[in-house]
């Protein structure tokens, strides 16, 4: 008898094979995704496609530009190779019509990185059609440098390593540790996110049905407001493992199955013991490896989910107590609304209902407005205050009063115009009274600018703000640009005799300290303000159309 080989680090729960029921409402979540608008059209792939095509023609030609500059023969110029490939959603085949194209663009050893941001925009420039590119914006300051760009309608994230060896050919696997040898941290970083999307594809036992459980868990995570690695939620690639390992314990059931299974799975694991996709591995590098028996620091990760290519880390570090708990109620919701599915009390739309963040869930909130007198400033600052949230939500955590802080994921960036120092003073605060005429709120999600992606990604936080771009001149006003989050905050249940004060000043001093020691604070064009919302106080652009704000509670009158 063949020997049925065993995916991942224990033998599976149940290999079983889909029953009939299973099997339709794997179809019915197919149709539910497809109504969602899940899934792009054909012929947008296509365009995917042929920007990739490109891509790899540029990069073949960027190369040999490069070696010729060096001055290798030839023939050494033309066996020098470079090939490009895909990570991020992409990659994993669970995008949408939304999404990017995460790529890496490999190089031979002596092809660096200076010369990426130096050639590589001019020559790609040159290959592309007339107006194919739209934007291009190369950060090379950022913790993962990179250039984004958008070609062809399709925003690109372009990343760049180099492998220690002469030429790169087409058949090339990142796969193998040893091309990590004589890389220095940051090559190393590059090429993490195309090696981890690669092995979680190769660890799971079908690609198809992992697929497409992970485009319903992304999107009910969406939906539920729990997405976003930055301010402590798992991001696109924790959630992709954690898929993984359910796909892993049942290798032959269906999609539905396997989004079922994930909710009391993930809800019953026993935290902290990591979710691993295989045994962790030893590499060639004097670089950190998750560990908890060696690393006193990885002992505090309290849900780690531990990437699985070489050198492994854990990809939910930024997971507090209350993110912790925000996550278990909403796998425990999954969980109760999927038995109902099967039983068919409820459809799969009920799953990926929207979240009631700001018209349900919480009596008082915390608004943390981020402001800038200039629109580029804003958008490295307000990463930078994104990127420290999660301390913010660490401090409330370890208050006796708190129950829960929620930071949602996304900030709200408006544009305000002010008259005096009072207006000024307002929107600095959080108050949307004077919001610019003709301006729209955005989430942070939707404009994710570069320069946000630099601070927020740059842990050496030496992101620079960019030269500010001539400030839009105001006839009856000063413009201002504020980013706001918003953290809910549950309370826990009074003990007799204890009186309700939510003093929160030390600790939002101490965030903002945290914020402004950044070394590319400037205190004349930047502020932060941390203040006490009431729900039925919140601003109007929080809501969706259709959505029911809190109401101010009617005092009795007896
Ligand atoms: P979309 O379909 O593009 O929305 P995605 O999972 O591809 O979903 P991203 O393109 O934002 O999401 O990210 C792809 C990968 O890039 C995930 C992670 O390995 C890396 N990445 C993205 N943002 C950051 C960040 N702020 N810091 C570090 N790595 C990041
Ligand atoms: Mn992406
Ligand atoms: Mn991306």
């Amino acid at each position: 008898t063949p020997t049925v080989r065993q995916w991942g680090v224990t033998p599976p729960i149940s290999t079983v094979l889909p029953t009939k029921d299973e099997i339709a409402a794997n179809d019915d979540l197919i149709a539910s995704l497809k109504a969602q608008n899940n899934f792009e059209q054909p012929t947008e792939t296509e365009r995917r496609q042929k920007v990739l095509q490109l891509l790899q023609r540029v990069t073949v030609e960027f190369v040999q530009v490069v070696s010729r500059n060096r001055g290798l023969s030839p023939a050494a110029v033309e066996a020098s190779g470079g090939k490009i490939f895909t990570y991020g959603s992409y990659r994993l085949g669970v995008y949408g019509p939304g999404s990017d194209i995460d790529t890496l663009v490999v190089a031979p050893k002596h092809v660096t990185i200076d010369d990426f941001f130096s050639s590589f925009p001019g020559i790609l420039e040159r290959m592309a059609s007339e107006g194919a590119i739209e934007k291009m914006t190369p950060v090379p300051d950022a913790f993962v440098p990179i250039i984004k760009l958008e070609l062809l309608g399709i925003s690109i994230d372009l990343i760049f390593a180099r492998l220690v060896i002469p030429s790169i050919p087409m058949n090339i696997d990142l796969k193998n540790n040893d091309y990590l040898r004589g890389l220095d941290e940051r090559e190393v970083r590059s090429l993490n996110g195309t090696r981890v999307t690669d092995e979680i594809l190769e660890l799971v036992p079908q690609q198809k049905t992992f697929r497409l459980a992970l485009r319903a868990i992304k999107l009910w995570a969406q939906r539920r407001a729990i997405y976003s690695n930055i301010v402590g939620f798992p991001g696109g690639v924790a959630w992709a493992m954690l898929v993984a390992r359910v796909c892993q314990l049942y290798p032959q059931a269906t999609g539905s199955v396997i989004v079922g299974k994930f909710f009391r799975i993930m809800n019953k694991w026993n935290w902290p013991q990591p979710v691993l996709l295989k045994q962790i591995e030893d590499g060639p590098l004097q670089m950190k490896v998750w560990n908890p028996k060696i690393y006193h620091g990885d002992r505090f990760h309290l849900m780690p989910i531990i990437t699985p290519a070489y050198p492994s880390m854990c990809a939910t570090h930024n997971i507090s107590h209350s993110t912790k708990n925000v996550i278990l109620r909403e796998l425990n919701r999954g969980g109760d609304m999927v038995d109902k599915i099967f039983m068919k009390q409820l459809s799969w739309e009920d799953l990926f209902v929207r979240h009631t963040f700001f018209t349900n869930d919480y009596k008082y909130y915390l608004s943390i407005t981020a402001s800038s007198k200039t629109k580029e400033a804003e958008g490295v600052w307000s990463g930078l205050v994104e990127s420290k949230l999660r301390h913010l939500v660490g401090a409330l955590d370890r208050k006796q009063i708190i129950a829960i802080a929620h930071p949602f994921p996304k900030g709200f960036e408006r544009i305000h115009v002010v008259k005096n120092d009072q207006e000024m003073e307002a929107v600095k605060n959080g108050s949307t009274q004077h919001v610019a005429k003709g301006t729209k709120t955005e989430t942070t999600d939707e404009t994710n600018n570069a320069a946000h992606q630099a601070a927020v990604q740059n842990t050496l936080e030496n992101a620079e703000v960019p030269e500010p771009a001539q400030s839009a001149p105001e006839d009856d006003g000063q413009t201002v640009y504020t980013t706001t989050y918003y953290i809910g905050l549950e309370l826990k249940p009074l003990e007799p005799g204890q009186s309700r004060s939510l003093d929160i000043s030390s600790d939002s001093q101490l965030f903002k300290s945290q914020c402004t020691a950044w070394t590319g604070f400037q205190e004349d064009i930047m502020e932060l303000a941390v203040v006490h919302v009431r729900n039925f106080d919140l601003p109007e652009d929080v809501f969706e159309p259709g959505e029911t704000r809190p109401s101010r509670p009617k005092k009795k009158v007896i």
